[in-house]
């Protein structure tokens, strides 16, 4: 096994170690992940057919128990294999699946200790990095709703927690906080204005996490991660396909998974949108969405967790800005940047659309209850 491809990218002989047929004939980085290094590999077999495949080095310093993490992306995808095959459905395209190692293992570690992980590369389908109209923002809502009830019987007790506290909103504001207050690098001052958007929201910060404690919101087996391009659409029927990226499926409430949806999806600019009179909730965009997450979760919602859908939008909004933010203040470690600044720009358009949910408060509840109808 020898090509160009190989010893450009340096990942020979990790590529070696998986039980996968045939030539390697291409070796490509792939997708807009902030956090994995992804790629895609084209494999001829000997009937001179290609197959193809997702290679991941997991990003270790973002999932600190690679173990863990591939236990629960195992568990998950090997139980929706099974609902969507007594569904009728195709299981190869309609959730990832992961490839062995050689040895029969879910991932690899080579010896700089990092963790790589293959899957079925999902033919024919489309990753979109901005909503391109209503109807595939509303279709992505089911997928993430159905998602959601797929796994709704699935025992949440088998699930590691392999990010502890990952959408605990007031850790994140604690850990923010922190971050100014060592201000390692010195950037807090020339963001005065931003810092002040988060402190001066502390008393936001802790609603859903108080209303899990009281018991008033169910915990549920959630993605957490629901952005647009971590589902894929089928190129032919432009139907919604598979939801992907499950390195953060863990315990969480319904909130999360709707939230950050809205946060990255119902946004008239990208995430990291410079120009901030570009960026605003756009509430035909809220109310697809909403119709089709209900729709996916198929009645399966408390009246609680309904009333506080855009309570869900706004806090993970504010709470990823908050990450962004206090990774620009450590230097950014955790997220991939692609330019000086990133991190602040990306915060700047998350704390613009929390202030236009603010403002249109009363508008995001009533789109709620007309859909709940
Ligand atoms: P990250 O955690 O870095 O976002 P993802 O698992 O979401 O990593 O993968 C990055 C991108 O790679 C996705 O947005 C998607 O475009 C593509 N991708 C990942 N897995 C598959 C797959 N099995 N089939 C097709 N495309 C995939
Ligand atoms: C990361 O992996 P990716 O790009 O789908 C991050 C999410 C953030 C998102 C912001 C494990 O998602 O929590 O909301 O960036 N994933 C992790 O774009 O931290
Ligand atoms: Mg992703």
């Amino acid at each position: 096994m020898s090509t160009e491809y190989l010893e450009q990218s340096g990942t020979e002989e990790v590529i070696r170690q998986f039980a996968v047929e045939g030539k390697l004939l291409d070796n490509q980085p792939y997708g807009n992940g902030h956090i994995n290094d992804t790629h895609l590999l084209t494999f001829g077999t000997e009937q001179g057919r290609e197959k193809r495949y997702i290679l991941q080095r997991m990003n270790q310093n973002v999932f600190r128990r690679p173990k863990q993490l591939m236990e629960n992306v195992v568990c998950v995808t090997e139980y929706l294999r099974d609902v969507i095959t007594a569904q009728g459905g195709d299981p190869d395209r309609e959730t990832l699946n992961v490839i062995r190692t050689l040895d029969g293992a879910s991932f690899y570690e080579d010896e700089n200790h990092d963790y790589w992980r293959m899957y079925l590369y999902v033919e024919g389908t489309l990753c979109l990095e901005k909503v391109e109209n209503t109807k595939n923002f509303h279709d992505s809502g089911v997928a993430f709703g159905q998602f959601q009830r797929m796994l709704s019987d699935f025992p949440v007790e088998k699930l590691w927690e392999t990010i502890p506290d990952f959408h605990n909103t007031p850790v994140r504001f604690r850990n923010f906080r922190k971050a100014v207050q060592e201000d390692r690098l010195g950037r807090a001052a020339g963001i005065e204005k931003e810092i002040q958007f988060v402190l001066s929201r502390e008393k936001d910060v802790s609603v859903l996490t108080d209303l899990l404690g009281e018991g008033k919101l169910p915990l549920r087996v959630t993605h957490n991660d629901t952005k647009l391009n971590n589902v894929l659409f089928d190129r032919e029927t432009g139907k919604v396909l598979c939801v992907i990226d499950l390195d953060t499926v863990m315990p969480g409430l319904s909130l999360y998974d709707f939230g950050d949806s809205i946060r990255f999806g119902a946004s008239t600019g990208a995430e990291d949108e410079r120009d901030l009179d570009k960026v605003r909730l756009d509430l035909e965009l809220f109310e697809a969405f909403t119709r089709g997450y209900l729709e996916g979760c198929g009645g399966s919602l408390t009246e609680e967790e309904i009333a506080m859908l855009p309570m869900g939008a706004r806090l993970m909004t504010l709470e990823c800005g908050m990450r962004f933010l206090a990774d620009y203040l450590e230097g950014d470690n955790y997220f991939k940047i692609h330019r000086e600044g990133h991190n602040l720009d990306r915060a700047r358009t998350q704390f613009k659309l929390v202030e236009d949910m603010e403002n249109r408060w009363e508008e995001l509840t009533a789109v709620v209850q007309k859909c709940k109808r």
